[in-house]
């Protein structure tokens, strides 16, 4: 079905086209900093000491910044621009338009008499200040969103009609990626699945993917739901743990459900703690059943593939990340866009034929605690997603959006998926609350691109002002509109006519979902060794966090069932005995595919930490700089003290203030001495500031050296290294004489992400 070299050429020009607007926003913001390289800039001015007085228009958005479409609530294009959707004006106004000269002072009966009822500008102010929030999304509350663009390949066509995936069609799309158990301010580092939902808003109407990053769900139907995250979610009784799964609930219902065994497994592996969500995978986890312009049918499984290749942290790089930048996954996203480095994903499908039993090579597709091996039923790419813009306001954007995985297209369909068929229920519900009423398709971020013409009238916060009198069918009034559509060839949606079998009512499962742990094997023997030690080291925190024995009992137990070294190992870091099987394992082929390691990646948005002392070092610095810029990456400086080094680097991070999980590598061009705040009562950090290397600098290179990342030295940073006592000569770490050089090799390196040799496992 796919000849990839083509695809490949027809998407380069088609994505040049797309991008080509927001590429050279990047590269002429880049021209205009001149200050600073690092992304992250508050405002799109720099701003002056003194109180600005002089009335001015308010500030355009940021070159990298983006937004929804300038639509009508009803999905005609308009001649606004994103400017007229923002303040206007150059004077504070009340939410109606009077101006107002003075917002600091309440309206009293004399300087120190009591407020006054009739002071509706500070009524008007407090009131909506009281109504600012908004339920949080029960699940997934805490994410990061952007805009971009993607391009159909043109090869889906033989199995799908969906117009979006027509060759070299370009349809705007919205992201937002996000963790599941924690609240909105919680940590992004945590161990959770993270979803992955894509908003495409094609011109037969808009299209939600609401997936994961990970292939497979807790529970088979979707009524367990509630169960599912009441049990993840903090106690009930003291709120705690906040976004975490190592707690007795999460453990007593995983334990208790074990469908739940093998999308567990994944979040203990490195999936769980991926390092950027550009380095995640998609998965739309349910089977989808498309339509060819025959009527033809097929399943189908849908999968994002990043461009960057598929990266996590460590565990001990999560944890302090938490701690140091919690918000380190929305920080990434928005600074890779910011710094052009635009992420990419290949959206893929697996294929399989539309067979009355729903299974491929015995593998149930309405099961979504079951995943295909992609050795078996290959991912197909037909189309290439870019994000390219931030949004200008979270709020409006990033918190309102509202995904529906029953926002279908023309040529997708559902299935019987009984998690899906929730679904189907669910995400309209929980808008009502959330967004305040049934209008929220009205809002900017959710308008559809395509002409809407419903009978939906009313309600709260009705955007649409519609004409007529007639919003019923048939009638006559209005002229008959709106009208059937007579079937695809006026591009109507049609429910696939799928054959039901004769049935019962019932509350039943059928007998194929009854196999737990056949998966959870699969998953767990197709890990490299590093991969299995980094899960048995997070299933025995996790199961060392619960109170009860009882509850790392039964997991073990499960665990058991999954395979007996994982087992024994979690087991005796437990201090408890490993259980036996009750029966024999099942025996599933290896797919290499579910490993991370063992390919090269590009590094495009890559953090690269650079350490500089105040003199002496700093000889070809800033060209360095520059050409880590040039190639995609981001370089942050990091000295011993902020503003300019005595060469006139702008310094980025100061040793007390950088932290080694920031960088993906670390470049070292000298060894400082201790700065002047190197002092344990102004730093714990600094506890030991023995001579010759700054403690911060050392500690920042002994992590880095633990959690396999590269080191580049060239000059004197060889000298830190000895000080700081790392071997100069272990796996990824660069010595050279030329900044450039170092770079050069560490840039080769990073493209496997870490040095893995320098984890050792006692299986390897
Ligand atoms: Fe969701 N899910 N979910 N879910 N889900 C929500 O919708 C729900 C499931 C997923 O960034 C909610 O607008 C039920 C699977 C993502 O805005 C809610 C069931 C998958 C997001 C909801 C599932 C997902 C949500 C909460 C079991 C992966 C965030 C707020 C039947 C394929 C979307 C909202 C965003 C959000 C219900 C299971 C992915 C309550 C009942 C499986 C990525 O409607």
């Amino acid at each position: 079905m796919v000849d990839s070299g083509k695809a490949v050429r027809v998407i380069r020009k088609a994505v040049r086209s797309a991008v080509t607007e927001a590429a050279e926003a990047a590269l002429a913001r880049v021209e205009e900093r001149e200050a600073s390289r690092a992304p992250g800039a508050p405002a799109p001015k720099p701003p002056k000491v003194a109180e600005p007085t002089k009335p001015v228009e308010p500030l355009p958005p940021k070159p990298d910044q983006s937004g929804p479409d300038r639509r009508t609530a009803t999905g005609a294009e308009t001649l606004a621009t994103r400017d007229d959707v923002a303040q206007q004006g150059r004077f504070l106004t009340t939410s109606t338009g009077a101006r107002l000269r003075d917002t600091d002072h309440s309206l009293k009966a004399g300087d120190r008499g009591p407020t006054l009822l009739q002071d509706h500008h500070l009524r008007e102010k407090i009131t909506h200040f009281d109504h600012e929030r908004i339920p949080e999304r029960v699940v997934h509350a805490r994410g990061a969103g952007a805009h971009g663009v993607f391009v159909g390949y043109g090869n889906a066509k033989p199995i799908c009609r969906a117009g979006f995936l027509a060759r070299g069609k370009e349809t705007p799309v919205f992201v937002r990626f996000s963790t599941v158990l924690g609240s909105r301010g919680s940590a992004d580092t945590v161990r959770d699945t993270r979803g992955f939902a894509t908003k495409f808003y094609t011109d037969e109407g808009t299209f939600d993917l609401v997936g994961n990053n990970i292939p497979v769900f807790f529970i088979q139907d979707g009524i367990k739901f509630p169960d599912v995250i009441h049990a993840g979610k903090p106690h009930p009784d003291r709120e705690i743990p906040q976004a975490q799964s190592a707690h007795d609930t999460f453990w007593d219902f995983v334990s208790l459900h074990t469908e739940a065994q093998h999308h567990t497994i994944w979040n203990m592996s490195d999936r769980g703690i991926p390092r950027s969500y550009r380095t995640m995978e998609g998965f739309g986890v349910h089977t989808f059943r498309t339509v060819n312009a025959q009527g033809e049918t097929a399943l189908v499984k849908f999968h994002w593939k990043p461009r960057l290749g598929v990266h996590s942290l460590t565990w001990e790089e999560a944890q302090l990340t938490g701690g140091i930048d919690p918000d380190f996954h929305r920080r990434d996203l928005a600074d890779a866009i910011e710094s052009g480095a635009y992420p990419q994903w290949e959206l893929g499908l697996q294929v399989f034929e539309d067979t009355d039993d729903e299974t491929f090579q015995g593998i149930d597709l309405l099961d979504p605690t079951k995943l295909v091996p992609e050795e078996l039923a290959p991912v197909q790419p037909v189309g290439l997603l870019t994000l390219t813009g931030n949004p200008t306001n979270f709020f409006a954007e990033t918190e309102q959006v509202a995904f529906h995985v029953g926002n279908l297209v023309p040529g997708i369909d559902v299935t019987n998926d009984p998690l899906l068929q929730t679904r189907l229920f669910s995400y309209v519900d929980t808008q009502l609350t959330r967004l305040g009423g049934p209008n929220f398709n009205q809002i900017p971020v959710n308008r559809p691109h395509a002409p809407v013409n419903d009978m939906l009238r009313d309600g709260f916060h009705q955007h649409a002002v519609h004409a007529g009198v007639a919003p019923y069918r048939p009638n006559s009034l209005d002229g008959g509109c709106p009208f059937h559509a007579s079937g695809p060839r006026d591009g109507a949606f049609v429910d696939v006519p799928v054959r039901v079998a004769e049935s019962v009512k019932e509350r039943d499962v059928p007998v194929s979902f009854a196999d737990h742990f056949s998966q959870a094997r699969l998953f767990w023997l197709s890990m490299t060794p590093v991969e299995k030690q980094h899960i048995i080291l997070a299933y025995t925190f996790e199961l060392s966090r619960c109170y009860e024995q009882a509850i790392r009992e039964r997991q073990l137990l499960a665990l058991a069932q999954v395979d007996p070294e994982l087992c024994a190992e979690v087991a005796a870091g437990l201090g408890l005995p490993a259980p036996e099987a009750p029966g024999p394992l099942a025996e599933p082929q290896p797919s290499p595919a579910l490993s991370q390691l063992g390919r090269e990646w590009p590094t495009d948005g890559r953090v690269l930490g650079v350490v500089v002392g105040d003199e002496g070092d700093l000889d070809g610095v800033d060209a360095l700089v520059e050409t880590i810029a040039d190639h995609g990456m981001v370089a942050l400086v990091i000295g011993p003290h902020g503003g300019k080094l005595s060469d006139g680097t702008v310094v980025q991070r100061t040793f007390g203030g950088a932290r080694s999980v920031e960088f993906d590598a670390l470049l070292v061009a000298g060894c400082p001495a201790p700065a002047p705040d190197a002092i344990p009562v102004r730093d714990a950090k600094a506890d030991d500031p023995g001579e010759p290397l700054d403690p911060r600098v050392r500690l920042m290179l002994e992590e880095c050296y633990r959690h396999a990342k590269t080191i580049g030295v060239w000059g004197a940073g060889a000298e830190a290294l000895a000080a700081a006592g790392l071997p100069v000569d272990a796996p990824g770490i660069v010595r050279g004489s030329s900044p450039t050089g170092v770079l050069a090799e560490v840039e080769g390196l990073l493209g496997s992400h870490r040095a893995w040799e320098r984890f050792v496992s006692p299986t390897q």
